[in-house]
């Protein structure tokens, strides 16, 4: 007997190793049940988890705020409540209390804003948008599939310089990082409207996606400075 418990024996630090490297990746349900944040919803969005086949709109992140249904590098939103002020408007005051920074499209202003002429693709006017990217942020959006399959998105955004992104699923890596494409245009004559060159980039991400609720998680990897809109989920035949 004491052989034998000898020869099993190992110190603490390497039987660690073992351990996590024999034992299996929690089942991506796990995640689910653990999960603590909860659908968006407020006084104007009421439908619960976003659909797929369809648009899933980056604004409409998860209820349950810093380090459950989201990271963002501070506390305050430097949209909503701030560079877009607290007025009472619906706009203007979306999620202003919480840390991930939104803002939304405007149009027929002087100089023009996200109507610029700089656009590749010229967005919805008030289109609720996910700005002030840094690396290390992410957030979770809940979404709702009628059928399990490989999916593909297309993402509307704007990118001052490059950078890339990342999408999980259920907690587990499902895409590699995925390149933006920078939108800076050195002919327009606006600094700041280097934040609002908007652009499609078709078919950016590849995943599998489950039959039923699933959580999206979007990490942004480099560079941040980007307007992330939405990601036009559909199947791929
Ligand atoms: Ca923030
Ligand atoms: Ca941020």
């Amino acid at each position: 007997m004491k052989i034998t418990s000898r020869r099993f024996w190992l110190p603490a630090g390497i039987a660690a190793v073992i351990v996590a490297t024999t034992t299996p990746s929690a089942p991506q349900t796990d995640f689910l049940s653990r999960y603590k944040g909860t659908p968006f919803h407020d006084s104007r969005y009421k439908a619960g988890p976003q659909s797929i086949p369809g648009k899933v709109l980056c604004a409409y992140y998860d209820l349950g705020g810093e380090g459950v249904a989201y990271h963002d590098s501070d506390a305050k939103n430097n949209g909503s409540g701030a560079l877009n002020p607290a007025n009472g408007t619906y706009l203007n005051e979306f999620r202003m209390n919480e840390g991930v920074d939104t803002s939304y499209t405007k149009f027929g202003q002087d100089p023009k804003i996200d109507d610029n002429p700089f656009d590749k693709v010229v967005p919805p006017a008030n289109l609720l948008y996910v700005g002030w990217t840094a690396p290390g942020e992410w957030f979770n959006v809940t979404v709702q599939l009628a059928q399990p399959g490989e999916y593909t998105a297309d993402l509307l955004y704007t990118s001052n310089r490059g950078g890339t992104i990342s999408l999980d699923v259920n907690g587990a890596p499902a895409t590699g990082p995925l390149a933006i494409t920078s939108t800076f245009d050195a002919a327009d004559p606006v600094a700041w409207r280097q934040w609002h060159h908007w652009n499609i980039a078709p078919a950016i991400a590849k995943l599998r996606l489950p039959a039923g609720k699933a959580v999206l998680t979007v990490h942004i990897l480099t560079e941040g400075q980007m307007n992330l809109a939405t990601f036009d989920f559909r199947k791929v035949n």
